[in-house]
């Protein structure tokens, strides 16, 4: 017979969770701590029981790969098909993105050495007075005539520069910047090293068509150097077997006859096409042909198209 406290002790488990599995031969129950809620949720996850009662480490019994209850891995076909259609539509989206970005950076390229070539010559004319003539036509004469005023004691007899009656508007910037020597009475044939206006990069310096004097030909430029126009504009344009389309100057809109920077000087470049285009009115206008669209010139700040309206 049991004492009237044992009820209220087996009620005091009872309220704590805890369930009764089997008692003593006195009649002393015990308690399972593994149904306890109270009890380390580890200690039950842990241990399982053999039909013979021996506790064994669940990991022993957990399912096997090739069980059928074994969890999956791995992924599985469509989910591969998955995973390769979206990184194909992520590259069809991105390809173009970059391709763009990759063609602007070339651009920008151009038109910073298009800017720092216009800050050469700037500094050339702070330096010596005016601006270099382009060499458009009479060459040897336009050099003499400048020169004369540049080096008050050059000697016209001695300091003959050679080969120059085929010097164009597309040599010309190298032919200035590329400086003088220390000799006051022989700037262009004097000895001794030359005070550069501008830092020319070597390996963009080539005589293209053989008559002694050099070009400069823009890193993304497809072998159309960059040109030299000088103010008065008018019938100025130049061409060359190896380069396609005519370079102009490019006239304003407004005021009609006028041109983009007056009383001062272009520098084109052909862009990335290596197509000088029409050279028609700028920034619109009839004679704006599409090879215009991606030239490049020091009073644009990037492409023609970029600065249209
Ligand atoms: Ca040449
Ligand atoms: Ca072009």
């Amino acid at each position: 017979m049991q004492s009237p406290g044992k009820p209220a002790a087996r009620d005091r488990n009872r309220s704590r969770g805890g369930r009764q599995t089997c008692c003593t031969p006195g009649g002393q129950a015990h308690f399972s701590a593994a149904a306890s809620p109270d009890a380390a949720p580890s200690s039950r996850r842990k241990m399982s029981q053999t039909p013979g009662g021996e506790r064994l480490p669940s990991d022993l019994t957990a399912p096997r790969p090739g069980d059928p209850g074994a969890a999956r891995s791995g992924f599985t076909l469509v989910e591969l098909l998955v995973v390769v259609v979206i990184i194909v539509i992520l590259a069809a989206l991105l390809v173009p993105v970059v391709f763009i970005a990759l063609a602007r950076a070339r651009d920008a390229r151009i038109a910073v050495e298009a800017s720092n070539l216009a800050q050469a010559v700037e500094r050339y004319k702070i330096e010596y007075g005016d601006y270099p003539p382009d060499l458009f036509s009479g060459p040897l004469a336009a050099i003499n005539a400048h020169l004369t005023r540049v080096f008050r004691y050059r000697n016209v007899a001695t300091d003959v520069p050679t080969g120059v009656a085929n010097l164009d508007p597309s040599e010309a910037l190298v032919f200035w910047l590329r400086g003088f020597s220390d000799d006051p009475t022989l700037p262009l044939t004097g000895s001794g090293a030359r005070n550069a206006t501008f830092d020319f990069d070597q390996s963009r310096l080539t005589d293209r068509d053989g008559d002694g004097h050099q070009e400069y030909i823009p890193r993304d430029g497809q072998n159309a150097p960059y040109v030299y126009f000088r103010t008065p504009y008018a019938g100025k344009t130049w061409t060359h077997a190896s380069v396609s389309g005519t370079a102009k100057p490019y006239p304003a809109d407004t005021p009609v006859g006028s041109y983009a920077q007056p009383n001062s000087f272009q520098i084109i470049s052909a862009g990335q096409d290596g197509h000088f285009g029409s050279g028609g009115s700028f920034p619109s206008g009839t004679g704006y042909a599409t090879q215009d669209r991606d030239n490049i010139t020091n009073f644009s700040e990037g492409t023609l198209e970029s600065a249209m309206p």
